[in-house]
């Protein structure tokens, strides 16, 4: 009885931390236990106000494919957000733009890894690359470019 009644004192204090971030910005990461790059992802995900629910696994793929990431367009890891998928190494803010915006779409994509995208900085080596927006057929158009 003792212990019940600590526990809802818990769940009293808790909660509130809980309640003041809004849903839509908690992130599910799917990447495999030892891929670093994904875990320095994670860590721009959440210096950008994100909270992180990572789940570790070694079939990625699964989740690319259950989310609809086009073939060809895959990357590390693969995250869900707000009902939309979140492939590679997006950054933070075309997350927060297409919360904002919520288009009729499966979600973003940055295929592969580019060097100096979020989680991939390299010294002095920067990539061009292309966040895609994934439409509900399937097909992407360019939401930003790097
Ligand atoms: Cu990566």
């Amino acid at each position: 009885m003792k212990r019940a009644v600590f526990n809802a004192l818990l769940i009293g204090i808790v909660a509130p931390s809980v309640w003041a971030a809004p849903d839509a910005l908690v992130v599910d990461v799917y990447k495999s236990p030892t891929c670093g790059c994904c875990s320095k992802w994670v860590d721009h995900l959440k210096a950008n106000g994100f909270t992180v629910r990572g789940h570790d696994t070694e079939n990625v793929v699964a989740h690319k494919i259950r989310l609809g990431v086009p073939a060809g367009y895959g990357s590390c890891h693969t995250a869900e957000v707000g009902g939309y998928v979140v492939e590679g190494h997006v950054p933070a803010k075309e997350i927060k733009q297409m919360l904002k915006e919520k288009p009729r779409a499966r979600g973003l994509v940055v295929p592969a890894m580019p060097m100096g995208s979020p989680g991939m900085e390299t010294a002095g080596r920067k990539e061009a690359y292309d966040v895609f927006l994934v439409n509900r057929d399937g097909s992407t158009k360019t939401y930003a470019h790097y």
